[in-house]
């Protein structure tokens, strides 16, 4: 009887080994996962305070662009044909060029052409009043020829002549001595003909690009 009790004691005592000992693998794999949570916790944060560090940095680094493109765009403002080109005037979408030295009306066109530009089209009395003002007294060649046929001026960009502005002086173009086949603007800025070889100042157009 009595061995019989101990022996039971001994069962008892054995199942609550195991059942401590299943408690305290339990126990592990709970603190393993806890541990491991709390290291992905850890590696996401730190990870997500990395990225806000480079997109902020990120961004210090595009407003300093614009910051130096503000500057570029205030220059542009300010100096629509070009901050380094002082030569370049603006008005109304384009951007004008008024020569310093004189040659005939062929040289003139092919001066404008390598500035990639024309000799100016004049179409309106606004463009004409800004030139004018520009060029005083003194004689420009403007884009406009008679030379394909007498009598029929042509501008050299194709703007229909006969249906634009035009700003003659009185008596003019009068193609003295049959020889006057390009125009120029003259005294006050009025238009006259006169002979191609001559020469004179020029004012080149071109549209206004970035
Ligand atoms: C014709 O035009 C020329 C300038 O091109 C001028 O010198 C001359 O006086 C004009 N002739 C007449 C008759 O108006
Ligand atoms: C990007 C850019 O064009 N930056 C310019 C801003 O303006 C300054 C001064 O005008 C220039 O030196 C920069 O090159
Ligand atoms: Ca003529
Ligand atoms: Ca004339």
């Amino acid at each position: 009887m009595d061995e019989e009790h101990l022996h039971d004691d001994l069962r008892v005592f054995k199942d609550r080994n195991i059942f401590q000992q299943k408690l305290r693998s339990f126990s592990t794999v709970y603190l393993l996962l806890a541990l491991s949570f709390f290291l992905i916790i850890t590696l996401s944060a730190v990870s997500l305070s990395r990225v806000s560090a480079l997109s902020s940095k990120l961004n210090a680094v595009r407003t300093e662009e614009k910051q130096n493109q503000n500057v570029s765009g205030r220059d542009f403002l300010l100096f629509p044909c070009g901050p380094d080109s002082r030569e370049w005037e603006y008005f109304d979408g384009k951007c004008y060029y008024f020569s310093l030295t004189r040659m005939s009306w062929h040289k003139a066109k092919v001066q404008c052409e390598e500035m990639h530009s024309q000799l100016a089209v004049i179409d309106s009395y606004a463009k004409q009043n800004f030139v004018m003002f520009r060029t005083r007294n003194e004689r420009f060649w403007i884009g406009l020829t008679d030379e394909n046929s007498e009598g029929e001026w042509e501008w050299i960009d194709g703007t229909d002549y006969k249906t634009t502005f035009t700003f003659w002086k009185e008596g003019e173009p009068n193609n003295s001595g049959n020889n006057e086949d390009c125009a120029h603007l003259w005294v006050s800025g009025q238009w006259n003909d006169v002979y191609c070889t001559y020469e004179c100042y020029y004012v080149c157009e071109k549209p206004l690009h970035h």
